[in-house]
């Protein structure tokens, strides 16, 4: 029960700042609703129409044109909603990639949302794994406070989950949160979830036992048999698969969030869904920004020389606007990962008209160079060492060495944190900036 208590607790964090308008809003429209008009309502055939995206994964990529390409995707996809006149918008977490995300991403994915809540189609949300905060208010704490968006992760003392209502179609909205490394799955069991609208959405982010794709562990799925039950619609957010299974629905993510998802070269978009009464037509919107162009290579039982042959060869190809994804793996018989001649084939991709080259590189060696070192003290042997490795540069690479040498315990960094530590010093280090 702690950890559900910690959850109470960070969910009424959460809650506080939607006191504004939203929340009032609904609150009020209990009241109204409570009198004979909500079942009136609740019997009333219902006729609208709402999206339901997930994994947007905005400020995702260490590279600004793919970070670009995803925000592309998003704004198409608001667009579509746009255009499509869609009632509300459902986001089942992952919203963000980061909790606190990369600002300029940010600036432009808010105003293109801001647009939509403009033409009165409102916009409701759960956290994802990747933009949860448990215990400080993070960005979309911020932006719901503003009125931006509803979040739909409503939980009283008695851990029963509340509804949102949709005022305009009388549509309810109930929903759990994902967290880091899928801690939401206890709150299943735990908590409670009554249907009672007219027509009912139950938005999480959590992959389900029975039907997740391979690449997700069973131990941060939950079986199928704890989704609470009588919803009309369950608005699956975190499997980067598209899944269609009943009443449940996964869009997977609106363009992708790593080389994987890229390389999985699946049509990516998100859902619209038609409702009359009970009964849903959902259609899958697909949204694309790139043409992607995967080259896969294995290395295995080659020599480095056969390796850079075969990939110049493989990168040898008209590829006019394609967004070449090259994926080298495998384990080299002899010569040295370094011999690959990985520059040349970017330099060849790009003069056969490629827009841009993203790399996945875990090519190995089976041949290993040995370095011997002797000495009787730390320092002689890290001397030798250096000696040995760097020659001339060894004064630098010393420096360089003591510069990066840091504990990420010892500093109390998060994991982001450190890296983006270790990277700034190491740019600092030669007089780069990122
Ligand atoms: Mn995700």
């Amino acid at each position: 029960m702690k950890r559900l208590d910690d959850f109470l607790q960070s969910s009424a964090v959460h809650q506080e700042p939607d006191s504004g308008a939203g929340q009032e809003n609904s609150v009020k429209s209990r009241t109204v609703l409570d009198s004979t008009d909500k079942a009136e309502r609740r019997m009333k055939e219902v006729q609208f129409r709402f999206a339901h995206m997930a994994d947007c994964h905005l400020g995702a990529f260490r590279d600004e044109y793919l970070r670009e390409l995803n925000l592309q995707a998003f704004e198409r996809a608001i667009d579509a909603c746009i255009d499509r006149e869609v009632d509300f918008v459902v986001i089942s977490g992952d919203l963000f990639h980061r909790s606190f995300p990369d600002l300029g991403i940010t600036k432009s994915a808010v105003e293109k949302m801001k647009a939509l809540v403009d033409k009165g189609i409102r916009i409701y949300l759960i956290y994802g794994s990747h933009d949860y905060t448990a215990n400080t208010t993070n960005l979309i704490d911020v932006l719901g406070s503003a009125g931006l968006f509803q979040k739909v992760f409503v939980v009283d003392s008695e851990a029963n989950l509340s509804p949102v209502i949709d005022e305009d179609t009388g549509a309810e909205l109930m929903g759990i949160s994902g967290r880091t490394q899928a801690l939401e799955r206890e709150y299943y069991g735990i908590v409670k979830a009554v249907p009672q609208g007219a027509f009912n959405i139950f938005m999480f982010h959590t992959a389900i036992k029975e039907f997740r794709p391979e690449n997700v562990p069973q131990d941060d799925a939950i079986p199928e048999s704890l989704l609470p039950a009588g919803f009309d619609y369950y608005a699956g957010g975190h499997v980067h698969e598209r899944i269609e299974h009943e009443k449940t629905f996964f869009p997977g993510p609106l363009f992708g969030a790593d080389f994987r998802d890229l390389s999985a070269l699946e049509a990516r978009g998100f859902f619209v869904v038609d409702v009359d009464g009970k009964a849903i037509r959902p259609e899958f919107v697909p949204v694309r920004v790139a043409d992607f162009e995967l080259i896969d290579l294995d290395f295995s039982g080659m020599d480095s020389r056969e390796a850079s042959d075969l990939l110049l060869q493989r990168c040898g190809r008209d590829l006019a606007g394609k967004v070449v994804l090259l994926d080298l793996h495998g384990s080299l018989k002899s010569g040295s990962v370094a011999e690959i001649d990985v520059s040349g084939a970017k330099r060849e991709v790009l003069q056969n008209g490629a827009e841009f080259v993203v790399m996945n590189r875990s090519v190995t060696s089976e041949e290993r160079q040995t370095l011997i070192a002797s000495g009787s003290t730390r320092d002689e042997i890290e001397n030798k060492l250096f000696d040995d490795l760097f020659g001339n540069d060894k004064a630098r690479a010393r420096a360089l060495f003591s510069e990066l040498s840091m504990d990420q315990e010892e500093l109390g960094m998060s994991r982001s944190d450190f890296e983006s530590e270790v990277e700034r010093r190491g740019l600092g280090f030669f007089g780069l900036e990122e």
